[in-house]
């Protein structure tokens, strides 16, 4: 059996990867290091580590602590890392950035270093399609590829590439055999609802409105978390040292495209369902991923498509509304009023 290390397994992309793994009875043990920040969540992983004690171990640590990351190896046998655990939120990074330099970079470089001294086996960087910065709206065949320089525009994005780098550096310079993967936004059960669609889909049913930010023409490549799941287990499988790959959906749609899909579904309309806000500084305009190299080289593509896809996600969260109005309440509270009141 191997044993895995997962960082940030109890947040959204995390813990849809942990529960994939051991839902589908993969010969592993997994052990996830995460530090239970706002977007963590135990209760996304909770009734596994009760019903499967010997293939899933949960330890609360910062993987900028480099004891605690040691003993990951030392006393919990980890010999592969999947990495997760980041700040994550675009906007938060707006409004503060020292807990992204402090996360996405020391803390990926103390797990960098740290799986050097113990040799560790396969070493898979979940990164982001947004340290490529933006692509023009009137361009559509333009996409982006991993050669693509990285032009990041965010503190969020901007902290990912520097961890990319990071990766691209111990692999250069010490032979690591890390891989890195650069995916395109996600959308699914678990997401925290500070992300665009999970807030969307619950503030229509708190009977709020979709703030939707600038004109609403900003376009994404919207990517089902399961498919993103299934990408990464394939890179750590089967990918190349020191390689990157694009992962995408093949699925590009503006905001608007978005935000009309989700009130069709749920029975509301503009007039009631959506507020235009002020736009997000800096908004990124379009991302789009050519996902070619990965389904090439390694056999991966997209399974689900949007349009069922988007049903399913709708109604996990009509049917976990315990799960997210827990969420939404004290802290998420303050949140919600710094970055919306007034826009
Ligand atoms: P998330 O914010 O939902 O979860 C992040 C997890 O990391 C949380 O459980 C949190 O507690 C944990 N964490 C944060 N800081 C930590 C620290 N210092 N030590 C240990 N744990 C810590 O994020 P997500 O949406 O699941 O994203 C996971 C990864 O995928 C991130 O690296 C992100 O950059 C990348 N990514 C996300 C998307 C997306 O659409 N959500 C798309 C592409 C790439
Ligand atoms: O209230 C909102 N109104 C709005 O119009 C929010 C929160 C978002 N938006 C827009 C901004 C974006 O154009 O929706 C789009 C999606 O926004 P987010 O969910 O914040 O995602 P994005 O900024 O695109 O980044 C996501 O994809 C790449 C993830 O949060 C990142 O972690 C990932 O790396």
């Amino acid at each position: 059996m191997r044993t895995i290390l997962v960082t940030g397994g109890a947040g959204f992309i995390g813990a849809n990867f942990v529960r994939m793994l051991i839902e589908r009875g993969e010969d592993v043990k997994l052990v996830v290091l995460d530090k239970l920040t706002y977007a963590g969540n135990l209760g996304n992983i909770n009734d596994l580590l009760a019903s499967q004690p010997e293939r899933l171990v949960f330890v609360k640590g910062d993987i900028c602590d480099g004891d605690v990351v040691q003993a990951m190896f030392d006393d919990h046998g980890c010999r592969e890392v999947v990495h997760f655990a980041a700040e994550s939120h675009v906007d938060r990074s707006i409004l503060s950035s020292s807990p992204f330099i402090q996360t996405n970079v020391v803390g990926t470089q103390v797990l960098l270093d740290v799986a050097k001294s113990k040799n560790a086996e396969r070493f898979v960087h979940v990164s982001t399609d947004e340290v490529y910065g933006s692509l023009p709206e009137d361009k559509p065949e333009i996409k982006f590829a991993e050669e693509t320089p990285m032009a990041p525009n965010s503190p969020y994005s901007a902290s990912k590439a520097a961890s990319d780098c990071l990766v691209r550096a111990y692999f250069h310079t010490f032979h690591m055999p890390v891989m890195m993967t650069r995916c395109s936004n996600n959308y699914g059960p678990y997401q925290f609802p500070e992300k665009a669609l999970p807030l969307f889909i619950t503030n229509l049913m708190q009977g709020m409105k979709i703030p939707l930010y600038g004109d609403g023409l900003n376009i994404r490549d919207w990517l089902y978390v399961e498919d993103h799941c299934q990408a990464i287990w394939t890179v750590l499988n089967k990918g190349k040292a020191g390689e990157v790959y694009n992962i995408g959906g093949n699925n590009e749609m503006t905001n608007r495209a978005i935000v009309d899909t989700i009130l069709r579904e749920m029975g509301s309309n503009w007039d009631d369902g959506v507020q235009y806000v002020k736009d997000r500084p800096g908004h990124d305009r379009r991302y789009a991923i050519d996902a070619g190299k990965i389904k090439r080289e390694l056999g991966w593509e997209p399974r689900h498509r949007f349009h069922t896809a988007i049903k399913k996600t709708i109604q996990w969260y009509k049917d976990h509304q315990d799960w997210w109005r827990a969420i939404k309440n004290g802290e998420y509270l303050k949140y919600y009023q710094t970055q919306y009141a007034g826009r």
